[in-house]
């Protein structure tokens, strides 16, 4: 398998590239570069290869179904492909992988197009973690002359919210930092909460960094508005059949590198949001309740449940 994958796959595990969509941009152009690199003489060889490097990538990061759906239609490609020859196979592989990084950045503009409208003047929007499609919603509601500020949270324990306020800062829009248990004192001064996805279960439930479900309660405590900006393909189809989406389970050094010995520390990256608190998903097809996702998804992407 091309080393790339593997240097990619790492780049993942160490949050090195973080954040759903830069997770699954990444993977899709470690496939571009298999494809270009490979050494495989037959097309099954070539398969070989391709499904080497799904199992390291998906083994990456747990909860990416963004990724795994990404990787999983552009294997599917090849496989479909009538192609016998190595080039010509590489080649779908190429093609493939362009036309899903077009289609991913199109659904980023409709996102931000659509949410950006749900930012009011002098609006005070609560964000969480670092979330590229929430901050490039917030550059289109700034490009639109809207006057907003914001409020992010630093994100213990890997401070993902610390590239939110620099990205922010660099757009200049005025960011207010706090931490983590300083969500509840500042709910208050909030008029609506948009944060990123990681996945989205058949249910509507929805998967973001850890704290994002305190925090939708805390929303639903002040009655402030509690959106989730996201792709539709970040719908896992695997929660269909009855699979838990996976959380991903961290390093303890992240939380406290030289704890004492005998201290348990656990260090989950995600937590579930339940439909219940989420007042709209803001997608491509406009915002919708989260327990419509699904259905979306039937007549959407189809091949997604195959
Ligand atoms: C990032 C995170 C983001 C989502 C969405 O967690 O929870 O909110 O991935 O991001 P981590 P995007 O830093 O552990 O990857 O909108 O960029 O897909």
């Amino acid at each position: 398998m091309a080393q790339t994958v593997r240097v990619v796959a790492d780049k993942i595990r160490k949050l090195e590239v973080q954040g759903a969509r830069n997770v699954a941009i990444a993977a899709i152009k470690a496939l571009e570069a298999l494809a270009g690199e490979t050494t495989a003489k037959t097309r099954k060889e070539f398969m070989t290869e391709l499904k080497e490097a799904r199992v390291t990538l998906f083994a990456s990061r747990a909860t990416e179904p963004l990724m795994r759906n990404a990787v999983r239609w552009i294997i599917s490609q090849v496989e479909n492909s009538s192609k016998e020859k190595v080039d010509a196979l590489a080649e779908v592989v190429s093609l493939s992988s362009s036309q899903f990084l077009k289609n991913l950045e199109a659904s980023k503009e409709c996102i931000a197009e659509i949410g950006a409208k749900r930012i009011r003047d002098n609006a005070v929007v609560f964000t969480h973690c670092h979330s590229s499609t929430v901050t490039h919603l917030l550059r289109k509601a700034k490009e639109d002359g809207k006057a907003f500020e914001v409020v992010c949270t630093e994100t213990r324990p890997v401070f993902q919210g610390r590239i939110t306020a620099k990205e922010l800062l660099a757009l200049g829009v005025k960011t207010t930092f706090i931490v983590d248990s300083a969500a509840r004192s500042f709910m208050r001064q909030a008029d609506l909460v948009i944060v990123g996805a990681d996945a989205i279960t058949s249910e509507g439930n929805v998967i973001n960094k850890i704290g994002t479900g305190t925090i939708a309660l805390l929303a639903h405590e002040a009655r402030k508005p509690f959106y989730v900006v996201s792709e539709l393909l970040k719908f896992d189809p695997d929660t269909v059949c009855g699979d838990y989406e996976e959380i991903e389970e961290r390093s303890p050094d992240e939380v406290w590198k030289g704890a004492p010995e005998k201290l348990v520390i656990r260090n989950p990256a995600f937590d579930v949001t339940r439909r219940d608190f989420i007042h709209g998903v803001i997608c491509e097809e406009g915002v919708i309740p989260p327990h419509s996702v699904k259905e979306v998804m039937h007549r959407q992407f189809p091949w997604i449940f195959k």
